[in-house]
């Protein structure tokens, strides 16, 4: 018997590469605002919040806004964004998203997303993969930011297992880093160089071997 009995996996970079939508919409706003911003800027975006990148959009053009601006301009963002998903299908799930999903109901393992991102259902019903989740814990659920663990706690909660029973699936350092605190095992998925302290890296989940992580 394994002690892991779920796997909370991260959203965008892991599951399916909604990154690329981001980019588009925070793009199509900085030249609004004329601020620089290419898609190697974009890279300090990924599993940070909305707001947040709002935030680092701002500093990156030497720019402030008060709150109410901040909220308005954010709001128009996430307007593009959510147009842009209109196009989302399963062909843009990552390699192996499906086949471990697959694997996970066959097997028994419990799974969560746990995601930063507020979108997260939409994109999980255009993926056509809502019915692979027990649990969805998205940007509307939690209060605190990836490197906080408050996403994978309450992702282990809602599934009713320890979070020592869980392992974490994440392709930022922060979502790694939020692990760790926790005692968690982690799964980098990307590059071992840009995620340190992960338990072990994979390229992307085609290169997950379950039967041996379930004996780790
Ligand atoms: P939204 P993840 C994150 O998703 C994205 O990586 C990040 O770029 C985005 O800003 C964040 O979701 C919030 O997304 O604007 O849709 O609420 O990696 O945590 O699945
Ligand atoms: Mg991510």
């Amino acid at each position: 018997m394994s002690r892991f009995k779920a796997f909370l996996f991260d959203l965008d970079g892991v599951i399916c590469d909604t990154a690329k939508y981001h980019y588009l919409a925070w793009k199509r706003l900085a030249d609004m605002l004329g601020i620089p911003f290419d898609e190697k800027a974009n890279e300090a975006f990924k599993g940070v919040s909305r707001m947040r990148c709002m935030e680092l959009l701002l500093e990156f053009g030497n720019r402030t806004a008060d709150d109410e601006e901040k909220v308005r301009l954010a709001d128009m963002k996430n307007e593009w964004y959510v147009e842009y998903l209109h196009d989302l299908d399963r062909s843009e799930l990552l390699p192996g998203a499906l086949e471990v999903l697959e694997e996970c109901r066959r097997r028994g393992i419990k799974t969560a997303i746990c995601s930063a991102s507020k979108n997260a259902p939409l994109i999980l019903s255009r993926l056509e993969i809502t019915d692979y989740f027990d649990a969805v814990i998205d940007g509307n659920k939690v209060t605190k930011a990836k490197p906080d663990p408050e996403v994978f706690l309450l992702g282990a909660k809602e599934l009713g297992v320890e979070p020592a029973e869980c392992v974490i699936f994440e392709d930022s350092l922060a979502g790694v880093q939020a692990g760790i605190s926790e005692n968690i095992f982690v799964v980098g998925i990307g590059k071992p160089e840009n995620l340190p302290g992960a338990d072990i890296v994979v390229e992307n989940l085609s290169y997950l071997d379950v039967d041996s992580l379930l004996k780790a």
